[in-house]
């Protein structure tokens, strides 16, 4: 059986980070069983990023490579009915939530206002994390941000960032139904994979409040929400 490995779960999403919980939804959607390894270390995996599968003698890493090899193995029809123009407005979608992760995970992990309320649910649900290995983490992606270039805005203007890709995503949600329609599709799954991990976190960010004002997010995230707990 497929096995996904991926970061633990906090305030209730099966993967603190976007990219797993979206492979997670996916999977779900979709209806492939798999088993779910919850793990820390990402040294495993290729490009040492999390999540990826193992399948078999396969194994594949980054979120989209992995939806498109499973809908390949498993002929999954959940994407088939889309147009070219639909597939178009998905990338740049993906893209744009490339763009927000970095906001969410900044504002986690080097955020001041933030970051203590993160490294405390970490601590209450993880009890086999300490201070030491998230001071540790913390620093790594620190020079993450840095690099990457977010790290050097400051809090406001990284937090603005995320808004401006926030209101994106409101403008494109219908008020009904999902992205393409009345039932979910992949993009579905990857926009819940980063809205949840905001929605759901008792963590009050500008982001946060963002979410909860807009009744079309709100929805699509609890749709997919209670669609991916009832898959079982
Ligand atoms: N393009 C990848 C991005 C995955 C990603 O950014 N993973 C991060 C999540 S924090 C990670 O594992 N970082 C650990 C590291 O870079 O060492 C995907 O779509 O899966």
């Amino acid at each position: 059986m497929l096995t996904l490995y991926s970061y633990p779960t906090l305030f209730g999403v099966a993967d603190n980070n976007g990219y797993g919980l979206k492979v997670f939804a996916f999977l779900k959607l979709a209806s492939v069983p798999f088993r779910h390894e919850h793990i820390f270390d990402a040294s495993k995996a290729p490009r040492s990023q999390l999540p990826y599968i193992v399948d078999g003698d396969d194994t594949v890493g980054d979120s989209e490579t992995i939806l498109a090899y499973v809908a390949q193995k498993y002929q999954l029809t959940i994407d088939a009915a889309l147009t070219p123009a639909q597939r178009t407005k998905n990338l740049l979608i993906t893209r744009m939530l490339d763009d927000l992760y970095w906001v969410m995970s900044y504002s986690r992990w080097q955020d001041e206002r933030y970051w203590h309320t993160f490294r405390n649910a970490l601590l209450r649900e993880h009890p086999a994390l300490t201070e030491e290995s998230l001071a540790k983490a913390r620093a790594f992606n620190s020079q993450r941000y840095y690099y990457q270039g977010i790290g050097r805005y400051d809090p406001d203007a990284a937090i603005a960032r995320g808004l401006k890709d926030l209101q994106a995503l409101a403008a494109l949600i219908p008020p009904r139904g999902y992205l393409h329609g009345e039932k979910p599709t992949s993009i579905d799954a990857g926009i819940y994979g980063f809205i949840a991990n905001i929605y759901f976190y008792d963590i009050n960010t500008p982001l946060k409040q963002f979410v909860s004002a807009h009744d079309n997010i709100v929805r699509h995230c609890r749709g997919i929400h209670d669609a991916v707990k009832k898959t079982g």
